[in-house]
């Protein structure tokens, strides 16, 4: 009997979009609480859905470990798995905690939410996670054990919960309870590194070399950001910006290299170059420790210059991804976004300049951008040509200042807003919007053959049939959303987003 199953609820075989990018991650939420728990003593084992088959196998490994307690580590678009197999794991006893980014947004959607034999989920750990879980783990496994005597083991855990920063939870007569906030960590290099022990690299090893010929991990080298992107969920780290000792990072990567050979990292960071001083810092750590693995990191167009770029390219930055946006300046102003169009021309230009790739996030259909916004879209991706881009459709996560500006005009679904999933993404916004779901489709995939024929323009090297077929799509694409954009009914709604009908 162990004390804590982990488990990451993300079957790859049932989200059409991650099983298509095939680019798995494991998430590093779930390795610091259980590398915290291990810390304190506690048996830790790890459940991975990603290249599981089916829930059997999770009860499989149920029935092995025998958890006292099972903690989820959730993002909106797995709550329904999550939720599906927070069910099994009570039918065998276990204490259920949730935890990450949606259950921090919504505890209540999962506290009320009801399986066939009643409540799945015992607790919620609300936002930053490492301390409560060390305090529920020493509740609930140390101080009560239900096996004793579960009714009065449950009446003592409530009256001890109230004291716990950080947890929801359901009091005697079923209201929901949201204790205090945990007080953010004050020294994240306390923490033990993520525990990357404890998870099988094998099949992700095998998937990335299949699809992308070079195998790729996490690391965290921050928590938090200080902007102010109104669209960004910050329920978790807050705008408190907690940069790690760059020489602790430096060392993390080495034992990376040395344990698991990856051949590139991700740095999930929300933004790279917050502070200058710490880039220099972690480049000449890395360099001393020979801890170079080829990386990519997310930054912001108005934090790169020259030294930065350059900085991050001798410690191995071969791509940095940044939040573009939108080409029109009246479309990032609407999103709080605090940077400016031409910032993002002279990012994509250092990048450049110093080899490094550019990956450009798009989003469209955010409330207020017109027609003329989506030509200045186009304008940008044509003019900077990013290396690669994606474009989002917006969606408005709950904790938002945009969720707040739109959330009386989503559709409920028994008093609650439907889930994320990836056909709902757009039902939900579009439902009262501008635009219609079918034109910004059209429009996404207009954006990424204007994108296209830029390239082959700049000389990028193209078949002729290659470059007719672009050239044609374009058209077409161009015709289209054109006509869309005037239709009333088909492409455009009577309805005005930002008027609010
Ligand atoms: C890296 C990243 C990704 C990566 C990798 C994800 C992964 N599996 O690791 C990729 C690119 C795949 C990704 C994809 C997506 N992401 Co993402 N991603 C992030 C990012 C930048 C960092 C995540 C991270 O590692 N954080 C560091 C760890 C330490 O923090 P943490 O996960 O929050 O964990 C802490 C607590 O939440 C809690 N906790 C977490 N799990 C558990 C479990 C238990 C039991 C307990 C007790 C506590 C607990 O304790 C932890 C330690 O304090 C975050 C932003 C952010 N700053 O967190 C967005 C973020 C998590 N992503 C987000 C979104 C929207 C997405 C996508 C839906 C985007 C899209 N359009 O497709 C997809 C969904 C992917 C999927 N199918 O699940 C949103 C979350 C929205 C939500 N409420 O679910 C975030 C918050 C971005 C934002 N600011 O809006 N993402």
């Amino acid at each position: 009997m162990i004390d804590l199953l982990l488990v990451n609820p993300l079957f790859l075989f049932e989200d059409p979009v991650e099983a298509k990018l095939m680019t798995p991650y494991f998430p590093l939420g779930l390795l610091y609480v259980a590398a915290v728990a291990r810390e304190a003593g506690y048996t830790v084992e790890i459940f991975d859905a990603m290249f599981a088959e089916s829930d059997a196998d999770f009860v499989a490994e149920l029935h092995r470990t025998r958890p006292k307690v099972v903690g989820f580590g959730v993002l909106a678009t797995v709550r329904r798995t999550a939720l599906r197999l927070a069910a099994l794991a009570k039918a065998q006893d276990a204490t259920v905690i949730m935890g990450g980014a949606d259950p921090t947004a919504r505890p209540d959607v999962y506290l009320r939410h009801q399986a066939a034999e009643g409540q799945a989920v015992d607790l919620v750990a609300v936002g930053e996670a490492e301390a409560t879980i060390v305090k529920l783990l020493s509740l609930l496994v140390t101080d009560y054990s239900f096996e004793e005597n579960p009714v009065t083991a449950q009446t003592l855990i409530r009256q001890r919960l109230s004291e716990i920063p950080g947890v929801a939870y359901r009091d005697e007569t079923g209201k929901v309870v949201v204790t205090e906030r945990c007080a953010l960590l004050q020294n994240i290099d306390d923490l033990p590194y993520p525990a990357r022990d404890l998870v099988n690299w094998a099949p992700y090893r095998a998937a990335w070399r299949a699809n992308h010929g070079s195998f790729s991990m996490s690391l965290i080298a921050s928590r938090g950001c200080p902007f102010e992107c109104a669209w960004c969920q910050k329920i978790v780290f807050g705008r408190s910006f907690r940069p790690r000792d760059p020489v602790s990072v430096a060392e993390e990567l080495r034992q990376m290299k040395e344990a698991y050979h990856p051949d590139f990292v991700r740095i999930v960071d929300d933004a790279m170059g917050i502070q200058k001083g710490w880039v220099k810092a972690w480049r000449d750590a890395v360099l001393e420790k020979d801890a170079v693995i080829p990386f990519e990191c997310l930054s912001r167009v108005d934090l790169l210059d020259a030294d930065i770029v350059r900085w991050l390219k001798e410690a191995g930055c071969q791509r940095i991804a940044l939040g573009a946006e939108s080409g029109s300046q009246r479309v990032l102003d609407a999103m709080h976004k605090g940077a400016r169009v031409e910032q993002i021309y002279h990012a994509a230009r250092i990048c450049r300049d110093f080899g490094i790739e550019t990956y450009f996030y798009m989003m469209v259909g955010y409330p207020s951008e017109t027609w003329q916004d989506l030509l200045m879209s186009a304008k940008l991706l044509r003019e900077t040509r990013p290396d690669i881009f994606s474009t989002t459709i917006a969606y408005p996560l709950p904790g938002t200042a945009f969720y707040e500006q739109v959330k009386d005009r989503l559709p409920q679904d028994d008093g609650l807003v439907p889930d994320w999933d990836y056909t709902a993404e757009n039902r939900l916004l579009f439902g009262r919007s501008q635009y219609s779901t079918f034109f910004y489709r059209r429009v996404i995939r207009w954006l990424h053959h204007e994108w296209e024929d830029a390239w082959i323009k700049a000389g990028k090297p193209a078949a002729p049939a290659q470059r007719l077929r672009i050239r044609l799509a374009l058209w077409r694409d161009r015709l289209m959303v054109r006509v869309l954009a005037k239709l009333p009914g088909l492409g455009a709604r009577a309805a005005g987003w930002e008027a609010g009908r």
